[in-house]
């Protein structure tokens, strides 16, 4: 079996499997909303691909995950399926929620998603109380709630983490660090934006500063947290730093100029995998397109349908208010 720093083929494989399903999930998105065949805003997940895959392939399905306006690669990551996904984008009644959500609320209970949330820094005393649920049940699931830098200067981050740790809730909190807040550099209303793992000191957890466009440190760092949420010793704060690829939604104004964006891009998690793969001869090029080309058809396959499938109908408006 060929390692790559460790990690056995079939892990750095599945890895790279689902990083790239998002990016090319994300990219399709992105083309099929600019066309104007979606409603609503969307918020894209590239850049961040390497955090989802590399924290959820530590999940098991009932793990719970709390996620963001920006939620469609932890969807996946935690094995969302991509046709009900896209139709959920599309408002069709195919969709994960009925074409109810769209892509700021999709959520899917089956596989632990409790819900992409637009209100920022929402998500975290959600993945509390389920944490807290966990703990009441005596099972062994853990939550993890991920959401952005900027998130962690809302008052929500600090009353979760605070009653996370003073209970050794099976919570793990992990920052999305673009060092974006939409158009504002989280830096200037934040002195320790580059380490927001630091933090976790404020609050008797363990803390880590990680480079979150590297698939195999976040994998390795979300299993440590994960190991110790589900042994009972509680939860722990991971900062992942990325950077946005895409403006803060699809159509704005980016605040960056054009050079900013292309440095931020050249940060790209699945080249940065795909090379390592290929410097130690685990993938071939070829191996690589073919890859891309599969993943892209399931992609396109998952537009075609969500194209076809119909849209609620207006007498329908009520259905799923009530409980
Ligand atoms: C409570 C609340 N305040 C403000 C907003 C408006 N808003 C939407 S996204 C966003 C920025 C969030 O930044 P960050 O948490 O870093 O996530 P990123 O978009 O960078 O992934 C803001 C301020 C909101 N949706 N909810």
């Amino acid at each position: 079996m060929q390692s790559l720093n460790g990690f056995d083929k079939n892990l750095v494989l599945e890895l790279y499997k689902t990083i790239l399903k998002i990016r090319l999930f994300e990219e399709t998105q992105s083309r099929v909303f600019k066309a104007g065949e979606q409603e609503g805003f969307t918020h894209l997940y590239l850049g961040a691909e390497a955090v989802a895959a590399g924290v959820c392939s530590n999940l098991n399905k009932d793990d719970f995950i709390t996620s963001t306006h920006r939620g469609h690669g932890h969807m996946i990551a935690k094995g969302g399926d991509i046709k009900k996904m896209m139709a959920e984008l599309y408002g069709r009644t195919t969709g994960t929620c009925q074409g109810r959500s769209g892509s700021l609320h999709i959520a899917d209970r089956s596989i632990g998603v409790l819900g992409a949330n637009g209100i920022v820094g929402d998500g975290n005393p959600i993945a509390v109380g389920a944490g807290y649920s966990i703990k009441l049940r005596k099972t062994k699931q853990v939550a993890v709630s991920f959401f952005g830098d900027g998130a962690t200067n809302q008052g929500t981050f600090h009353e979760s983490v605070n009653m996370a740790s003073s209970f050794d809730l099976p919570v793990i909190f992990v920052i999305e660090n673009n060092q974006l807040s939409c158009g504002v550099p989280t830096g200037t209303v934040c002195k320790v934006v580059e380490n927001l793992g630091d933090r976790a000191a404020a609050y008797g957890i363990p803390g880590e500063n990680i480079d979150g466009a590297d698939v195999l440190q976040v994998y390795i760092t979300a299993k440590k947290a994960v190991e110790r949420a589900r042994s009972g010793k509680g939860p722990t704060l991971i900062n992942c730093k990325i950077t946005r690829h895409h403006g803060h939604f699809e159509g704005d104004v980016d605040i960056r100029t054009k050079e900013e964006v292309e440095e931020a891009v050249k940060i790209d998690p699945v080249g940065k995998i795909e090379n390592r793969m290929l410097e130690v001869n685990m993938i071939t090029k070829d191996e690589i397109k073919l890859y891309r080309e599969k993943i892209q058809k399931l992609v396109d396959g998952a537009v075609d349908f969500a194209r076809k499938s119909p849209v609620p109908k207006p007498e329908d408006a009520m259905k799923y208010v009530y409980a």
